[in-house]
Formats: C-alpha cells, structure tokens, sequence
C-alpha cells in the first residue's frame, strides 16, 4: 500500500505499550504501525518525540450561557484553537439551552455557531435544565439517536439545579438509552446558607468563593448523586472531583459494586484555595466550582490518578476574561465574590502540565497519560476506537511530544479569548509540538500550519467503559 504519510522515528504509544515503530497513514485513518511501514507519499521524521493519541478534552465550555451580562471569553474558533495548540484533536463542550430555548433548539444553535468555526472536531454534551415531558418524551430521546450520548445535571446553581427527583427522572431516561450521566456534585442550599452567612460578616472577597464551598458540600452531593444512580440503576460520571473525601465517597460506592466513573483537572493537582486569596482583586482569576483545596488534597487527587481511581483529566476550561465587566469583574463582583463568574481557562495547559508534573516526576506512566488524556474518554463517551487510540482503522488524530522541552507558561503564548492564564509562571517540562488531525498536518513544530479550521462534529454511539 502507498501511503499519504509515514511517521518514522517515534517511540508510539498503543494500547499494547510503547514502542518504536512507524505509522502509516491513508486517507486520514492509520493505516499500519510496524516496524517498516514501507512506501509514502511523505515521511514526518519523528526522532527523540513520543506520539500519542491526540488529546480529547471531554470537559470544556465554548460560547456557552453564562448570565445577564457575562460573555464567555472563546468562540468555537479560539477553544478549538487554543486546545489544539494545546496537543488536543477533539473537544466535548457542553451545550446549554439559554432561557426561552428548548433543548432541541439549544443544539441547534450551538451547531450553527460550531460550524466552520472548529480547528479540531467536536461532539456536544447536553446539560439539562428543564425537566419536563416535552424534554425527557421528545427532545432529549431524539438527540440521542442523533448522537448526542451524555448529558450533565447540575446539584448547585439556582437557575440550573435539579431536585433530586429531577434527577431521577433524567436518569431514567439515559438507563432507557444508554447514555452517560454527568453531575456536578455541590449542595446548592448548604452553599446558600454558607454565602449568607459570610456576606452578612462581610467576608466578601473572592477568597470566600472558595470557603463557602467547602469539602462537606461537595462530599455530600458525590454521595446523593451516587445514590440517586444506584436508585435509578445507572452508571454516571463525577466530574471535576477537587478532594479526597469526595474520592472515598466514589472509592466506597464502587467497592459495594455500583459503577462511577470520575474525572478530575489541573487545577485539583496544582492550584489551592490560598490562589484565590490573592491580592486586589487578582484572586477571581482562580475563582471555579469546585475551588482548588489545599496541598493534602492535591495529593489525594495525584493518588486517585495514580491508582486509577480517576480515568478522566479534563481541563474543565470555562474562560472569562478578567479585566473586563463581561467577564470576571462583572457587575456587583468586586463588591462580593457572590458575582464573580465561575471557571478558568485551561484548555491549552491542561496536557503540558500532567506530562510534566505527571510523567516526567514518574507518577504516572505515558501509557497512563493516553489513557487520562484520551482514550478514557473515547471509551466512556462513545467515540472508541474511532478516537483515543493510536491503532489501525482509527482517525489518525496523533500528537507528537517533546518530552524535553522546557516551556514556561505564560499568556503571551496561548491562544484562547482570556487575558490570563492561573499557570502564569509555571514551568513545564515537555510539549506537544506537532499534530495530525485525521492525518492532516495542523500544528508543525508548534506553529499553526493548516488555517482551513476542518474540525467535524462527531455523532457518538452509545458510552461504553474504560477498561
Ligand atoms: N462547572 C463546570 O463544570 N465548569 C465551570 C463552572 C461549573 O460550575
Ligand atoms: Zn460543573
Ligand atoms: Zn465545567
């Protein structure tokens, strides 16, 4: 066979380990890994770089919803760009019906302002914020043939919280189809009653984002939404996990056998709450749901990835800017931090910093590092082996790393709508320099080589599990 591309040189990361062989590529699919690939219209020499399945990011938020004046920082263009300079080929962003929409329409509106727009290709997960017959009978059924298998509930947030029988009810409709639960677990009421308190001491600062959040709100919440599951008899996603004592409640559920799956992000791994308590008004750059803990707790989150407690790390990017009244300094934020819009972004950063502070201090394997970084989430998301996985007959959707490279991040290199970045500062070791998206050349030694932004939507079958 003659092929479009040979990639020669690298040490490969597949399902069976690492090795040194080639990988051929035909028509955007991998079409051969061996140690002699044989004839190619072109060879990329890929000596001293790892490949690796590109990066899917199965947690981001892009043009989403974010309250009466707030605007979130990336468009479809900048997410998609931003985490494709990030080593990343395809991205899960949630989609969020604005008031007066239904569901159905909500997709649809989010398809239109997706197309054309995406460097690499993305699939919609769907939150759900309207319980009612109509959603649950009709639309959310017809979305899921039409592949859109997960969707997320939220346990906090006024406008988006369901009750507990809501989200019983949404349950039963994925046990009926087979998708994927996601859950945002936090008590909204002890938050409400903890934010009460502090504004009326006049604990006001964006440091007590973070305090009136704490552990027991979340751990509380991991636990009903494990519940709740076992009650409907569903399996569900936690995401965005920030502690240990959330981890156990997980660790706990799956030892009396239900099936739970969890994911964490950087910022559990390497941020605190002390961030946030910055000074000026410097702390809102750190200000998301779950806040950042503290060191114990990052290690707990570190032990969850290194015993393959967590099998997601998504970055949870949800960017505003700060210096501006549409973002982070919205109205009423720096008067209580009850205002400051919730999310950072992380899209770019999220896979420099486990290979650095993950691989290269030896926490984990680069075998580990694919799993958390992609294959994990094609497999729970219904994209496998399509996705996630450098084998033949997959989508040549790779990302060539330099474990060596020494890079300090900085905002002035990155690529999406923010202003700032929490990792200003933080050096890295290791980066993802070249990547293929379905075999096309996008990123040539850090530089943006195809502009023609080709990213598909991606119709997903039904979420399976990572093994
Ligand atoms: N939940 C998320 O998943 N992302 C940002 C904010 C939030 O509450
Ligand atoms: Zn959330
Ligand atoms: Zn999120």
């Amino acid at each position: 066979m003659l092929h479009d591309l040979r990639i020669s040189g690298a040490r490969v990361v597949t399902a069976d380990g690492v090795s040194e062989i080639d990988i051929g590529i035909k028509d955007g699919l991998i079409s051969e890994l061996s140690t002699d690939v044989g004839q190619a219209k072109r060879t990329l020499d890929a000596s001293g770089l790892y490949a690796l399945p590109g990066g899917i990011d199965s947690h981001v938020h892009i043009s989403q919803p974010s309250g009466p004046g707030v605007v979130m920082a990336d468009d479809f263009n900048s997410a998609t760009l931003s985490a494709l300079h990030g080593g990343n080929t395809t991205v899960l962003p949630f989609c969020l019906s604005e008031s007066g929409q239904n569901l159905r329409e909500a997709v649809d509106a989010y398809h239109a302002k997706a197309r054309g727009n995406c460097h690499i290709d993305v699939s919609f997960h769907l939150i759900i914020n309207q319980v009612d017959s109509q959603t649950l009978g009709q639309h959310l059924p017809a979305l899921l043939e039409a592949g859109h298998t997960s969707f997320k509930v939220f346990m906090t947030y006024p406008e988006m919280r369901l009750t507990d029988r809501e989200i019983l009810d949404v349950m039963a409709v994925a046990k009926r189809h087979g998708a994927m639960v996601m859950v945002h677990a936090e008590n909204e009421d002890a938050i409400d009653f903890l934010r009460d308190e502090a504004e009326h001491e006049g604990r006001i600062a964006p440091l007590h984002h973070a305090t009136t959040r704490p552990i027991p709100v979340e751990r509380e919440a991991t636990h009903r939404a494990i519940s709740l599951a076992e009650v409907a008899g569903v399996p569900l996603t936690i995401v965005h996990v920030s502690n240990g004592e959330s981890l156990e409640e997980i660790r706990r559920a799956r030892n009396r056998g239900s099936v739970v799956h969890a994911e964490t992000c950087p910022q559990y791994l390497t941020l605190t709450a002390q961030d946030l308590d910055r000074s000026g008004f410097e702390g809102a750059k750190y200000v998301c749901s779950p806040p950042p803990r503290d060191s114990q707790n990052q290690d707990a989150c570190w032990a969850g990835l290194e015993q393959g407690d967590f099998e997601l790390y998504s970055s949870d990017h949800c960017p505003f800017v700060y210096d501006s009244s549409e973002g982070k300094k919205a109205a009423g934020a720096e008067r209580t931090f009850r205002h400051i819009p919730n999310g950072i972004p992380g899209v770019e950063t999220r896979l420099p910093i486990l290979f650095s502070e993950g691989v290269n201090k030896g926490r984990i394997d680069i075998a580990r590092f694919a799993e958390l970084t992609a294959t994990n989430h094609a497999k729970l998301y219904g994209l496998y082996p399509r996705k996630g996985v450098i084998a033949v007959g997959s989508d040549a959707d790779i990302t060539l790393w330099d474990p060596d490279k020494e890079t300090t991040i900085s905002q002035s290199m990155l690529h999406h709508g923010s202003d700032y970045t929490p990792w200003e500062g933080f050096s890295v070791t290791g980066w993802p320099v070249t990547t293929l998206l379905r075999g096309r050349l996008m990123i040539d030694q850090g530089e943006l080589v195809d502009e023609t932004r080709p990213g598909q939507h991606l119709v997903r079958g039904v979420p399976g599990n990572p093994v």
